[in-house]
């Protein structure tokens, strides 16, 4: 297990443009390292709004160590908390999801508001007071229908971020969705060869054939250095996306940890399905017609996502061990739409259950390729992969300032 300082040295002499040594996909203490550096610093996409739609729904999750739930109050906000009991630190709530009015512990029935107030402990003496004794909050902001939370005391700046995605998502309506479908499976890799996965589409003609039909690989699509690098068809999709009210041009961040392009698909398909035409037949939100192309958005370190004209495909990942990591993908539909009648699940989730299980066996069998002492880092293709050498670049340099010891205080 490498200690801090390995760490520090592994990150610090790493090959510009070059994957990551052995260990910082593998090691036990660099997994530590992720978790305290990254996973409980960072916003993190928690679920869409729509996921707890009514008053006393809540989800939840395991961030590392912390047990969290998401949950909507009376008065309409969600909230996070850490899902641990203030009497003797039960787990509160044990299911993915569920519906209460109260916060019930399931151990001695101390018993919380959706505010996480406490308003109920049977017998605790006179001199108890509930009032030290409310659930600890976790920060929580509801971003356009994208909940994030962050475990950190003090979170990183988010109304820049929080602007611009109430622009690009405003007309995908996600507060006036519903989960259609959600899936959550294991990979048995990494969560960083999970994001690198996802950042590039090198491997897309040879992984993703039912993706490939609507979905173009040609690196041009998403690696824009500005906006007179755009290809023609690009440039011809933003015209007509912006004169609709479709904001469309690239976002990033200043660092690249989070950035937002509405992209055509190819051949003016409509949607991620097998025939190329829409899944459902009423359209999210204001959005002004079916082929808009996608509105992609990411978000380091857990989050990508696909906004298109009929539905919307969120996706959070959330570390379990040095290689394995959880994926959950949630299809949003328009709350008014029927199954049945306005779309079916196989049509809807067909290109992407394919997708995702096309990039489980690749992360997989690259996390097995790694574990081998043979195996050495090798150049990332800077035409194809740029994406995935952004995030190296965000996690290294990221660690790299977390890492480096506060210059001493006094001099010698
Ligand atoms: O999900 C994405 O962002 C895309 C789709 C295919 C692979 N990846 C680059
Ligand atoms: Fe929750 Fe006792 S641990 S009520
Ligand atoms: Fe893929």
């Amino acid at each position: 297990m490498l200690t801090h300082s390995e760490i520090l040295t592994q990150l610090a002499n790493r090959q510009k443009n070059h994957a990551l040594t052995r260990d910082l996909y593998c090691d036990d203490g660099v997994f530590q390292s992720d978790l305290e550096h990254i996973w409980y610093k960072e916003w993190l996409f928690a679920i869409p709004a729509c996921e707890i739609p009514k008053t006393g729904n809540y989800a939840t999750m395991q961030i590392g160590a912390y047990p969290v739930v998401v949950v909507r109050g009376a008065d309409g906000r969600v909230r996070a908390f850490h899902n641990v009991c203030r009497h003797r630190g039960q787990r509160l709530c044990s299911k993915a999801n569920g519906t209460t009015t109260k916060l019930v512990c399931p151990y001695h029935q101390w018993t919380y508001e959706l505010d996480g107030k406490l308003l109920y402990a049977r017998d605790m003496g006179d001199d108890f007071d509930p009032s030290k004794y409310g659930l600890k909050p976790v920060h929580c902001i509801d971003m356009s229908g994208m909940v994030f939370i962050c475990l950190a005391q003090i979170p990183p700046a988010i109304a820049d971020l929080a602007k611009q995605l109430g622009a690009y998502l405003a007309p995908s309506g996600l507060a006036d969705s519903k989960v259609a479908f959600s899936s959550t499976i294991i990979e048995n890799g990494n969560w960083k060869l999970v994001i690198e996965n996802n950042r590039e589409c090198y491997h897309c003609g040879g992984s993703h054939p039912s993706l490939c039909r609507t979905y173009s690989d040609n690196p041009n699509m998403t690696a824009m250095e500005g906006p007179d690098s755009a290809s023609p068809d690009i440039l011809a999709h933003w015209k007509r996306c912006e004169e609709a009210g479709l904001p469309s041009r690239f976002v990033n961040h200043p660092r690249m940890q989070w950035r937002l392009a509405r992209i055509p698909l190819l051949n003016n398909a409509e949607s991620y399905t097998m025939s190329t035409k829409a899944a459902v037949s009423k359209r999210m939100g204001q959005m002004p017609f079916n082929d808009a192309g996608s509105l992609l958005f990411f978000h380091y370190p857990n989050s990508w996502n696909h906004f298109l004209g009929d539905h919307a495909i969120v996706f959070r990942i959330l570390p379990i061990s040095p290689t394995e990591t959880q994926v959950t993908t949630n299809w949003l539909v328009h709350k008014d739409a029927v199954e049945g009648v306005d779309y079916n699940i196989e049509d809807l989730t067909r290109v992407w259950l394919n997708t995702n299980d096309e990039d489980r066996l690749v992360v997989e069998e690259n996390q097995k390729g790694i574990l081998s002492p043979a195996y050495e880092p090798g150049p990332y293709s800077m035409i194809q992969e740029e994406g995935v050498v952004q995030f190296i670049d965000w996690y290294s340099g990221t660690m790299v300032e977390r890492l480096t010891p506060p210059p001493a205080m006094a001099a010698e």
